[in-house]
């Protein structure tokens, strides 16, 4: 038995080995599926098929949703760009690679430099690979890294920009910091243009290998630009706020308000003082809505190739965003609103029709890729293959979701539970099919010590500080003096909180 064992190990490295070399002989490639990867800029719940919101028009990702299997209960494992993506496409939490910050890129991390990502994984077995809009961070592969991560890159168009603002906002503001109806044609806008360049690369995909297209779009990111017509589809007049409880903070930790300390997106009493609250909703809507069609015009277009029977198709959102929700808009929190997102998966091996409510990870997006496109799997990894719900949406897991604010924080969420524990040791508990909003606090509560302590053996055990060059979002504490550090700034014990 020993021996056998043994033997299978070999021959499972020697296949890894083989994998890894780039030796894309004739059949080894072409019985393997293709993948159609597709990233979504801080995109929350708010689609129809997440239901969370009563309005959201989202009629293309619905349809993928309802010809695959959708994750109600997927995070992300860092409410961040940059770092969300770094864990997803190395496969390891943003605990290990110590990246939280806007910088830096992937493999400016000494630990990184030779780490075999995702899409490398699929260049180096000789799929044709292709990348075109925001995948990747903006600026996290130099140049000269670029070639060894997809073969091609495409356009990655930003938004253009109007003359002027529209929005009412205090200012100096952010660049950012903008929505509503512009441009006017839809062609003029970034995501359509990246559709169309993932439309040109699924048509001129060569047909005798596989091939790997990720295409990442922009919106519903800020700037939340789309053209009015998209606008249209959310009257003003009808248009349901988000629920928010006043004094919802109360409750929460001083040390919540250090993750998100000081930021360029607007807290809500902003929002309301400048008459910006709908607008902002309606315009978050509006590019829901705009990027789910360019979705529809890239879909339709793996149709008419004919090869969508054998193409996964993977859709993910590197985080969630509060529209006002626990007094703010943005991200870099632990809750639900900012680590709660869509993810899809449809095609070869996949159920159809499912909803799998069981905690998923995007970590868990590279390893189920490896196996639904039979790569041999990576014990270097830290998620967990999705293919066992991907059969059965009821197939259990042990295993609940973790997602990481900057270093020490850690959010974990069950079926029933999301727990945080701040670097300052201090806590938050929800009882999620309760109060699914996380309103009520109950970390105070000696009820629920026992609950708190069972979910606590999940806060990760590696805990690397922030690498070298980390910047953008970086908050330090040290335990021993109880001094935080925001962005290079000591915050002050007693200090008021920002508004
Ligand atoms: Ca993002």
């Amino acid at each position: 038995m020993k021996s056998l064992g043994v033997r299978r190990h070999f021959w499972m490295i020697l296949a890894w080995v083989i994998a890894a070399q780039g030796n894309p002989a004739a059949g080894l490639t072409r019985e393997r599926p293709n993948v159609l990867f597709i990233a979504v800029d801080d995109l929350n719940d708010w689609e129809g098929c997440l239901r969370g919101h009563p309005q959201v028009k989202t009629p293309n990702m619905d349809r993928l949703a309802a010809r695959g299997t959708l994750f109600t209960n997927a995070h992300n494992q860092c409410p961040l760009c940059n770092p969300s993506r770094v864990s997803l496409m190395t496969g390891l939490r943003p605990s290990s690679t110590g990246v939280y910050g806007l910088a830096p890129g992937l493999r400016d991390v000494a630990a990184l430099r030779d780490h075999v990502t995702l899409p490398q994984t699929f260049t180096r077995a000789g799929y044709t690979t292709y990348t075109c809009g925001k995948v990747y961070h903006d600026g996290s592969i130099a140049p000269k890294d670029r070639a060894a991560e997809f073969q091609t890159w495409g356009p990655a168009p930003g938004l253009s920009r109007p003359a002027r603002p529209m929005a009412r906002l205090p200012e100096p503001r952010h660049p950012l910091m903008d929505w509503g109806p512009y441009p006017e044609r839809d062609e003029d806008h970034a995501d359509y243009q990246i559709a169309s360049a993932a439309i040109q690369a699924l048509q001129s995909a060569p047909q005798d290998r596989p091939f790997f297209v990720a295409c990442g779009f922009r919106l519903p990111h800020v700037p939340c630009y789309a053209p009015q017509k998209w606008f249209d589809l959310y009257p003003e007049e009808q248009l349901r706020l988000p629920a928010v409880l006043d004094g919802d903070r109360a409750d929460t930790p001083r040390f919540s308000w250090y993750l998100h300390w000081i930021l360029p997106e607007p807290r809500l009493q902003v929002l309301k003082d400048f008459g910006e609250w709908k607008p902002l909703v309606r315009a978050y809507l509006a590019s829901i809505s705009f990027m789910d069609a360019q979705l529809g015009r890239v879909l339709e277009a793996l149709e008419a190739t004919g090869r969508s029977g054998g193409t996964i198709v993977v859709l993910w959102s590197d985080n969630g965003w509060h529209l006002g929700e626990k007094e703010i808009t943005g991200k870099n929190t632990l809750w639900d609103r900012s680590t709660r997102g869509p993810l899809i998966f449809a095609g070869p091996g996949v159920s159809k029709g499912e909803r799998c409510s069981r905690p998923a990870e995007l970590l868990d997006i590279f390893p189920t890729l490896l196996e639904l496109a039979s790569f041999p799997p990576r014990p270097d990894l830290e998620g967990h293959s999705l293919v066992p719900q991907l059969k059965n949406p009821k197939a259990p897991r042990p295993w609940p979701a973790i997602t990481t604010h900057n270093h020490d924080n850690h959010g974990i969420r069950t079926e029933r539970w999301r727990y945080i524990r701040y670097a300052d040791g201090s806590e938050e508990l929800y009882d999620m099919r309760k109060d699914p909003r996380e309103w009520n606090n109950l970390a105070g509560n000696s009820r629920y010590a026992s609950v708190r302590q069972d979910l606590s053996r999940w806060l990760p055990k590696v805990n690397r500080k922030p690498v070298p060059g980390s910047a953008h979002r970086i908050l330090t504490y040290a335990p021993e003096s109880g001094e935080a550090v925001w962005e290079g700034k000591p915050i002050g014990r007693s200090a008021p909180i920002p508004q």
